[in-house]
C-alpha cells in the first residue's frame, strides 16, 4: 500500500484500481447471470434499474459522530460544508449511488450559498431536502425552545421556530432543494408537563403556517419520532400523528420514516405499507438499530427487515401505487469507524436491499398468498433474500463510472491521510451527535 495520494474523484484513478477486479467481477456475474435466467429473470434489466437508484447523504453524517457521552473525533474531519461537499463527493464517484446531499441549518449554513450551490455542481453533487433546526438553541437566539419550539406554550416562540423554517425553505430554494424536513424534539418528560391534545393542536397552527410558505413544486417532510429528547411524550410520536398531521395540513405533506425512530421490533415495512396506502409516504432516514435511536450504518443489524422494507417499495412500484415518489436518505452517525467508508457501505446496502427485492417473483407470491400457502410464500421472499446480488451491485457501480471495490480504492487513494494533512486536528470532544 504506497502512501501517495490519489484524488479518489478521478476517474482515471477509478479505472485503474477496477483494472485488477473486472475479470472476476465479469465471471461472478455470468454465473449470477445464468442462475437468475433460470429464474427468468434478466440480470442487465435488474442491474440497470439498480445503478438507477440514488440515495442523499446527509451532511451532518460525514463528520465523526458521537453520543451525549462524548465525541471521538477522527482525522481530518471536515471543517464547513465545503469539507463536507468535498467528502460526499468522494462517497459518490465510489460508489455511483449517492448524487445528493441533505443539510441541516444552522449546522450548514453559509454565507454565500449561491458558491456552495456552483461547488457542489462542479462536484457532481445536487441537493435534496433541507432539514431545519428548532431542538437546539444557538448563540444569540432571543428565546429558548427548552419546552419545545413549534409547539411551545408561548406564541414568540412558536413564531420564531416558523420563521427558522421558512428561512430553510429561502435558502433551500438557492440550493435547487425541493423540500423541507421538519423533525422536532417537543414533548414532556412528565405525565401532566404538557396537555396532549393542545400541543398538538399547536403544532397543526404552527406548521399549517410553513406549509403556506412551500413552493408550489416543494414537500414538506414530516418526521415522527417516539421519543429523545422527550423520555415521556413526543408531540409527533408515531405516524399515526404523522400522517394526521400530512392530511390536515394539505397535498404537499408527507411522512418521513426515520427506521430508528421506532420501538424495537415494531414491524416498519407495514407501516411503510399503511403510507404507501395513504399516499403520504415522503420517504427515509435509513439507518440500524438494536434499542433505541442507534443511527447506526444501515443493514448492519438487521439486514432482513431492511429487505422487507424494499420488498414494500418494489411491490408499491410494480402496482404503480399513485402518489408514490419517495425520498431516500441516509441518517446515521458515525463514532467508531470513517465516515466516507460507512457512508459507501450503508449506500451499497441500500442497493443490496433494493437488488433483493426486485428478484422477487410477486406474481407466484401474489399466487402463494392468495392460496394461503404460508410456507411458500415466505419462502419465495426468503429465495430472493438469500440470493448473492455483489456482481449485480459491482457491475451497476462499474457501468456508472464509480469503483468495483470502493472501500478499497478509498484506502489506496490516501483520501484520510491527505485530509488530515490539510485540515487542522478537531478540539471539540465534548458530546452529541455532531
Ligand atoms: C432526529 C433526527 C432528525 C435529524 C437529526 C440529526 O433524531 O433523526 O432527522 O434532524 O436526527
Ligand atoms: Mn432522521
Amino acid at each position: 500500500m504506497t502512501d501517495k495520494y490519489a484524488d479518489p474523484r478521478d476517474r482515471a484513478f477509478i479505472a485503474d484500481d477496477n483494472a485488477r477486479l473486472s475479470k472476476d467481477l465479469d465471471a461472478d456475474y455470468a454465473a449470477l447471470g445464468t442462475i437468475l435466467q433460470r429464474r427468468g429473470l434478466d440480470i442487465d434489466a435488474i442491474t440497470n434499474t439498480v445503478a438507477s437508484f440514488g440515495v442523499a447523504i446527509p451532511s451532518w453524517g460525514v463528520g465523526t459522530g458521537g453520543t451525549r457521552f462524548a465525541r471521538f473525533p477522527g482525522r481530518g474531519e471536515p471543517r464547513h460544508v465545503f469539507d463536507k461537499l468535498e467528502d460526499c463527493a468522494v462517497i459518490h464517484s465510489l460508489t455511483g449511488a449517492t448524487p445528493t446531499v441533505s443539510l441541516h441549518l444552522p449546522w450548514d449554513y453559509t454565507e454565500d450559498m449561491p458558491a456552495l450551490r456552483q461547488r457542489a455542481t462542479a462536484l457532481g453533487l445536487g441537493f435534496d431536502a433541507v432539514n431545519s433546526n428548532t431542538f437546539q438553541d444557538r448563540p444569540g437566539q432571543p428565546l429558548s425552545y427548552k419546552f419545545g419550539s413549534l409547539t411551545h406554550t408561548d406564541a414568540a416562540v412558536r413564531a420564531q421556530a416558523i420563521e427558522h423554517n421558512i428561512d430553510c425553505i429561502r435558502i433551500g430554494q438557492l440550493l435547487g432543494s425541493k423540500a423541507l424536513t421538519v423533525w422536532i424534539g417537543d414533548g414532556a418528560n412528565f405525565p401532566g408537563q404538557q396537555h396532549l391534545g393542545r400541543a398538538f393542536e399547536r403544532y397543526l397552527e404552527s406548521t399549517a403556517q410553513i406549509y403556506a410558505a412551500l413552493p408550489a413544486d416543494w414537500r414538506m417532510l414530516i418526521e415522527h419520532k417516539m421519543f429523545e429528547p422527550a423520555f415521556y411524550a413526543t408531540v409527533i410520536q408515531d405516524w399515526g400523528s404523522s400522517l394526521m398531521a400530512a392530511q390536515t395540513l394539505g397535498p404537499k405533506a408527507f411522512c418521513l420514516v426515520d427506521l430508528g425512530h421506532h420501538a424495537p421490533n415494531v414491524n416498519i415495512e407495514m407501516i411503510v405499507s399503511r403510507l404507501v396506502h395513504a399516499r403520504r409516504l415522503g420517504g427515509f432516514h435509513f439507518n440500524d438499530s438494536k434499542y433505541g435511536d442507534d443511527d447506526l450504518d444501515t443493514g448492519c443489524i438487521d439486514p432482513y427487515r431492511l429487505f422487507l422494507i424494499f420488498n414494500e417499495l418494489v411491490d408499491a412500484q410494480w402496482r404503480k401505487a399513485p402518489d408514490f415518489q419517495p425520498a431516500h436518505m441516509l441518517d446515521q452517525s458515525h463514532n467508531v469507524t470513517d465516515p466516507i467508508e460507512s457512508l459507501m457501505t450503508s449506500a451499497i446496502e441500500l442497493q443490496r436491499a433494493y437488488a433483493q427485492a426486485l428478484l422477487v417473483d410477486r406474481q407466484a407470491l401474489s399466487d402463494y398468498q392468495q392460496g394461503n400457502d404460508a410456507l411458500m410464500a415466505a419462502q419465495t421472499l426468503k429465495r430472493a433474500f438469500t440470493t448473492d446480488v455483489q456482481p449485480i451491485l459491482a457491475r451497476a457501480r462499474l457501468q456508472k463510472g464509480a469503483a468495483i471495490d470502493p472501500v478499497g480504492a478509498y484506502r489506496r487513494s490516501n483520501y484520510r491521510n491527505e485530509c488530515a494533512n490539510k485540515r487542522p486536528s478537531a478540539q471539540n470532544f465534548g458530546g452529541g451527535i455532531v
